[in-house]
């Protein structure tokens, strides 16, 4: 039976100061064990399940049960409207 499917996956690469915006949110909102994080600069089978998702290389992407989001505003947005119980994000995510 082939394995399922983690609930969220998070495309990303640290150096990616997008990503890092998404990562201060995760840690935030204390999400760390509810997203599996994928490098797609150090793993190129997660950069190719990246393009099949979505045609592009972009990162941040945030996959919800299959479906992906790009825009790390959007994907900032998404998280702490379903996991922040009335948390806001912080403006210091905000820095340009
Ligand atoms: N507006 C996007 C910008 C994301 C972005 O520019 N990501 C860069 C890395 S910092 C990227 O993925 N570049 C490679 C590509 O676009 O294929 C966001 O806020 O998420």
């Amino acid at each position: 039976m082939p394995e399922k499917s983690p609930e969220l996956i998070l495309y990303q690469y640290p150096e990616c100061p997008f990503c890092a915006r998404v990562n201060r949110a995760i840690e935030d909102l204390g999400l760390e064990q509810k997203i599996e994080s994928r490098n797609t600069r150090l793993d190129r089978e997660h950069r190719n399940a990246l393009i099949q998702l979505t045609g592009r290389t972009q990162v941040p992407c945030l996959v919800v049960e299959g479906k992906p989001m790009l825009e790390s505003a959007d994907i900032v947005d998404y998280l702490y409207r379903e996991y922040g119980r009335g948390k806001k994000p912080p403006r210091r995510f905000w820095p340009f």
